[in-house]
């Protein structure tokens, strides 16, 4: 049994149970317990919140967990990161009021910036040659510099409007962030097998996600030109229209690959062009 440690409640939750669900590893919802066990899977899952998530896996009361990359580096705990996950992104951002000219970074010489991540920030200001007071304080960082708390913040954007609307501005990412896959450095034997078959698990949804099944119609004259537009995952597969003279095409096909090369396989004749999902790729 491998025991995952996910957020309780939060912005990563819903995320991670949907990626477990779309891995087919499905567990009983909303009984408000800590802990349960996946149905069809050797997996229990622990709900925490993701701040204990780095050191649970460290001290090996979880096996994995799923956390945000800026807690980890933040928690200094000793954990592998297998995967990123492709969600929760986010930047740690230094920020000052917005009517204030910015310099560059030597601006926070000698300043002081209210933050939760004091230990990413004290790594960047080291790198960076700069001397700053570091005031951590546990929440509503946004608004220490209103409250004469701070002259910069140092918190995690998205959007940017939490910023905005207290009158601030993001002047320097430090760290990018997402969700990502972390494990216990020791795992061996069951448990690590049982990672490898999560893993490739996870891979094949994440190849899923990447790729569109493209399906199209196409005069056999001009199937060479379509067939290197659509070179799929070995070749594409062919089989004739019951209408003398075509085929229908059914490749896969990167989602970008696919905006750039549209116009050029119209242009090649191809005609109902249908772009569909993949729930699962492997190869
Ligand atoms: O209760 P628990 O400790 O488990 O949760 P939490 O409140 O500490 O964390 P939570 O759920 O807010 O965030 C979990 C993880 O989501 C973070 O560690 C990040 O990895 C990731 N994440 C992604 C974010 C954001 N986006 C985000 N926008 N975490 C926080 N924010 C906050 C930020 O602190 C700021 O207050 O949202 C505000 C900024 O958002 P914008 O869109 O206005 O820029
Ligand atoms: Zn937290």
């Amino acid at each position: 049994m491998l025991r995952l440690a996910i957020q309780k409640k939060g912005r990563l939750s819903e995320d991670s149970i949907a990626l477990l669900k779309e891995c087919d590893i499905s567990f009983p919802q909303s009984t408000g317990s800590l802990i349960t066990a996946a149905y069809d899977f050797p997996m229990e899952i622990l709900f925490l919140r993701d701040d204990d998530i780095p050191g649970y896996v460290q001290d090996q009361v979880a096996d994995i967990g799923i956390v945000g990359e800026n807690v980890l580096e933040e928690s200094r705990k000793e954990a592998d990161i297998i995967m990123p996950l492709g969600f929760g992104r986010c930047r740690l951002s230094l920020a000052i009021p917005k009517n204030i000219d910015y310099s560059g970074i030597n601006y926070f010489h000698n300043k002081n910036i209210a933050t939760t991540y004091p230990n990413i920030l004290r790594s960047y200001l080291l790198q960076n040659g700069v001397d700053a007071d570091i005031h951590e304080i546990s929440g509503s960082v946004e608004i220490a510099p209103n409250l004469g708390l701070a002259e910069g913040i140092c918190d995690i954007v998205s959007t940017g409007s939490t910023l905005l609307s207290n009158g601030l501005k993001e002047v320097e990412p430090i760290f990018r962030s997402q969700a990502v896959l972390i494990a216990d450095k020791q795992l061996t034997g069951i448990k690590k097998d049982i990672l490898e078959k999560l893993i490739f698990r996870l891979t094949a949804v994440k190849k899923a996600k990447k790729n569109k099944y493209i399906l199209l119609n196409a005069p056999n004259d001009s199937l060479d030109t379509i067939i290197s537009l659509l070179p799929g995952i070995k070749s594409p597969t062919v089989l004739p229209l019951a209408r003398d003279g075509w085929s229908s095409l059914h490749s896969v096909i990167t989602e970008t690959d696919f905006w750039e090369n549209i116009e050029k396989l119209k242009l090649a004749g191809a005609e109902g062009i249908l772009v569909m999902p993949i729930e699962k790729l492997i190869y």
